[in-house]
């Protein structure tokens, strides 16, 4: 089995000097290569000179999802085209997506922080991995695949869906590990029972999800349903993908953030003030080490806490507590990040249909579903069914080509859809996580 990485077991001043060192080589990077940056910096009165201390991060303007929409496609890469050996998308708040790029080097490093994650799991070279993250655009499927080939594991590059042949590979290749976000590892768990395979078929171990939130409740019916330790694993495409911080066996109080890549801050949402170990707040990243797309002070939208006690296991890396809740209303529904100002583009560019529009979320056995309510116009309600067909079908065909998800679309007569005094309800979420 891989030891702990040296690097993780150091003392802080190691750790912030190694921080430090490396911030102050991408802040140099970025504000020379990146106009935006530049620009956003010399607003704030401040040059790459000024970083002497991890301190002086806080006089880094923060980055934000607008920054990026601002400058679709690839105007905050950080390297020439080029030297862009991949690039990956996610969902943007409304028609256009994140896109976010790697040089040859960042995939190496992709590669290391997550082969350092699976050992951090207890993956080792002698382990069959199944992995059912999605492979495409969304970050999961590549990034885990490379950072177990890196570990040196036996990698099956099954990607999502197609539930019963994943069950079958699963018991006639012997799969030890399971990778996939936590719904779908209960959806496997399900479907086992429906193909009558049972968990003394199968060699799986270890479950490493993430993605999406996951309450402990659910931590403890994936591990009983499929017989396996299962760890929380966190990422997202505008810092790396998956790889940011994982959950040791050991750890009572979050993942470790692989700090020498990617520095963590918890801040208020509402003053932006940096707040202390153990508050809550929104988590923010910047990035170390990354050529392509480094970013400074990226605002998650995810609620965290960090802890900077010595975990159990020896590392001393800061963790960062469970990811339960976002300061916006992104939704995750089948893995996949969904805006509401996503659906209220794709509505909104469509003749007849009303500006009143509901999301409601249910959770179906352990799927997700997406309903949405949508008002149209009094012609159209009353027009032939016909013509009603077909707008809902329209409706839900572009936001399947816009979000990927398939949704059902309810049209309703006008001024049905409860108006609010304040702010729009416009989701409904039913699910218990
Ligand atoms: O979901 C990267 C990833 C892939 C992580 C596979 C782990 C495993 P995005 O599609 O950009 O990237 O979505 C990022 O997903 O801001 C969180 O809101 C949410 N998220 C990711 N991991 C967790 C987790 C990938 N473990 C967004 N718990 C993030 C809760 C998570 N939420």
């Amino acid at each position: 089995m891989m030891g702990i990485d040296e690097l993780e077991k150091l003392p802080r001043q190691g750790i912030e000097s190694i921080q430090l060192r490396r911030l102050q080589k991408l802040v140099a990077r970025v504000y020379e290569r990146v106009r935006p940056y530049r620009e956003k910096m010399d607003r704030a009165g401040v040059k790459p000179d000024d970083i002497r201390s991890l301190d002086d991060l806080r006089r880094l303007p923060f980055t934000t999802k607008d920054d990026l929409r601002d400058n679709y496609p690839f105007g905050l890469f950080a390297a020439p085209l080029d030297d862009v050996v991949r690039v990956h998308a996610s969902s943007g708040t409304t028609g256009k997506p994140t896109v976010v790029g790697y040089t040859a080097a960042d995939i190496g490093v992709w590669a290391d922080v997550m082969a350092r994650c699976l050992a951090m799991g207890g993956v080792t070279t002698g382990d069959m991995v199944q992995n059912a993250y999605g492979y495409g655009l969304f970050t999961g499927g590549l990034g885990a695949h490379y950072g177990a080939e890196r570990l040196g594991a036996t990698v099956i590059p099954v990607s999502g869906g197609n539930t019963k042949r994943q069950i079958t590979i699963m018991r006639d290749f012997g799969s030890t590990v399971l990778l996939s976000t936590p719904s779908y590892a209960l959806n496997l768990a399900d479907a086992m029972t429906d193909v009558g395979i049972t968990l003394d078929q199968l060699k799986l171990r270890v479950g490493i999800h993430g993605a999406e939130p996951w309450s402990l409740n659910m931590r403890e019916e994936v591990e009983r349903k499929l017989g396996i330790r299962a760890l929380d694993i966190y990422g997202l495409s505008e810092v790396i993908g998956p790889g940011v911080a994982m959950e040791c066996p050991e750890s009572e109080q979050g993942m470790h953030v692989l700090e020498d890549h990617f520095l963590p801050e918890i801040v208020d949402p509402e003053t932006f003030a940096p707040l202390p170990p153990g508050e809550q707040g929104e988590l923010v990243f910047t990035t170390l080490t990354k050529e392509a797309f480094p970013i400074i002070r990226y605002r998650t939208k995810d609620l965290s806490r960090l802890f900077v006690e010595q975990c159990r296991c020896g590392r001393t890396l800061v963790r960062m507590a469970k990811v339960t809740g976002r300061t916006d209303d992104m939704l995750i529904i089948r893995g996949v990040n969904v805006f509401p100002s996503q659906v209220e583009h794709v509505l909104m560019g469509i003749e007849g249909v009303e500006p009143h529009y509901q999301i409601e979320v249910n959770r179906e056995g352990n799927l997700d579903t997406m309903d949405i309510l949508v008002e149209v116009s009094e012609k159209i309600f009353h027009d032939e069914v016909k013509v009603l067909v077909g707008l809902s079908r329209r409706i839900q065909a572009e936001i399947k080509d816009l979000l990927g998800v398939t949704c059902n679309v309810k049209l309703v007569e006008p001024r049905t859809i409860q108006r609010s005094e304040g702010k729009a309800r416009r989701v409904i979420d039913n699910r218990r996580l």
